[in-house]
Parts: C-alpha cells; structure tokens; sequence
C-alpha cells in the first residue's frame, strides 16, 4: 500500500462542490481528516491559515498531522473543488480519476468545462434566484449534459473525475424536485421532475441512477439528510 502524506479537508454538508472532493476522496480510499466550516459563522482562522477566499472545499496537504485549526505552515493549501481533483487525480494515479490515455483525459476535461458553469448557474437560477424561465434554463442546462453523454457508461466511458463533477448536482435534482425544495413557486419542483422522467431525458436519468449507485456516491451522501438541510437552508427558502 502507497502511504501518503497527510490530507486534512476543509467542508461543509450543504455544499455540492465539497461533495466532488468527498467522492474523489472516496474512490481513492483515502485517509483524511475533515473540518465542517460554518460558513454562517466562519472561524477568523480558516481565510489567515487555509484558504484566503473563505469558501469550502479546500485542503492541506503534508506537512506533520496537527489540529485542522492550526494547519503545518509547510503544508499545502489547495482550494476550488476542480483544482482539488486534479491534485487527487495526481496523488492517487492507482484511484483513476483521470485515464492515463491522454484522448480520454481530454475528454473528461472538456466535459468538465462545458458542464460546470453551466449547470451550477442553471441550479443557482432555478433553486436559489428564482425568476420566469428558470425552469427552462434548467432543463436546457440537463439536456446539454444530456448529449455530451455516451450512448451507455460514464462520460469517457470509464469512471473518471468528469462524473465525479456532475455527480453532486445531478444526484440532488430529482430529489430536491421530488420534495420541492427551492424558491420556485409551489408545485413547480414536481412539474419538471415529471419532464425529467419523460422519454427525452431518459438517458440522462439513467445516468442519474448509475452515479446514485456508485459506491463513492452512496457513501458521501444521504438523500434524507439533504432533504433536512435543503428544509432549512437559508438561501433555498420561499418568501
Ligand atoms: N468555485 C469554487 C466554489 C466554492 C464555493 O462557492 N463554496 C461555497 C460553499 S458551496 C462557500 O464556501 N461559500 C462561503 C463564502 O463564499 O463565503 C469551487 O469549485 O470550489
């Protein structure tokens, strides 16, 4: 077994970016110290000592173990969640977040690129902003996922970090629709759910259903604890 240097992970339960780094960490069965930050409240330390932004997901990476409040000055301090799975992709080669074929990891990087902002603006929009035509933009943003995808399989066909940047997101979707958990009107949840389920989305919501399955994913989440949090989530609440 390849012994690595220490891994402490600065995270937060609500956050669909410090979800990536939690399946990245998973499918590389890595051993790893986490800090839940309240980003409500952060503590003073965590923007002097760990991530000068304040934002969640971010790392310290070697350097002796001490406590997450006092991260080893000569650890390294990697934040963004896609940056952080690179780094992982590097660290753990034998986890194969990335394929060694240099076609395929371009693949996965130019799905990652075209996908990224495009669907957490579509999520921000419709979930947390809501305003006429969200639900479109939505259902756009999940159509163009849609046809990026294989005909079966993962993005690249085998497993790779391009899922692992999808997966947070895509998985919360059905669930957050189901409940209709969002600042969008009343009933509106259930309605574009019932879209997703009709036949022009049905690769996707199988794809859905495999990064639901996939054991990284099982581990790192919990559709009746995000259903709570979503309950109380500050930014997610109709006026
Ligand atoms: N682009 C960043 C976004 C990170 C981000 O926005 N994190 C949010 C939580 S979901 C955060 O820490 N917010 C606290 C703040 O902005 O003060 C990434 O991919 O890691």
């Amino acid at each position: 077994m390849v012994e690595h240097s220490q891994i402490t992970l600065y995270t937060n339960p609500n956050s669909a970016f410090c979800h990536r780094v939690e399946i990245a960490l998973a499918e590389a069965q890595a051993e790893y110290s986490s800090f839940i930050v309240d980003l409500r409240n952060k503590p003073s330390w965590f923007a002097a000592k760990v991530n000068p932004l304040g934002k969640v997901p971010a790392i310290t990476y070697g350097g002796p173990h001490t406590a997450p409040e006092d991260p080893a000055p000569e650890s390294a301090k990697i934040a963004e969640s896609l940056v952080i799975l690179e780094f992982l992709a590097d660290i753990f080669p034998e986890a194969r977040l990335l394929p060694t074929d240099p076609v395929l990891r371009v693949q996965a990087r130019s799905f990652i690129t075209a996908t990224d902002r495009l669907l957490f603006g579509a999520f921000i929009a419709f979930f947390f902003k809501y305003t006429e035509g969200a639900d479109q933009i939505l259902l756009n943003a999940l159509e163009e996922v849609q046809r990026r995808l294989p005909p079966t399989g993962f993005v690249i066909g085998e497993w790779s970090n391009a899922d692992i940047s999808v997966a947070p997101l895509l998985v919360r979707f059905p669930i957050l629709l189901k409940h209709d958990l969002g600042k969008y009107p009343v009933g509106e949840g259930p309605k574009v759910l019932e879209i997703l389920q009709g036949p022009k989305f049905a690769r996707l919501m199988k794809y859905i259903h495999e990064l639901e399955q996939r054991p990284s994913v099982r581990s790192t989440w919990d559709e009746a604890e995000t259903v709570e949090l979503w309950k109380k989530n500050p930014y997610a609440q109709r006026n």
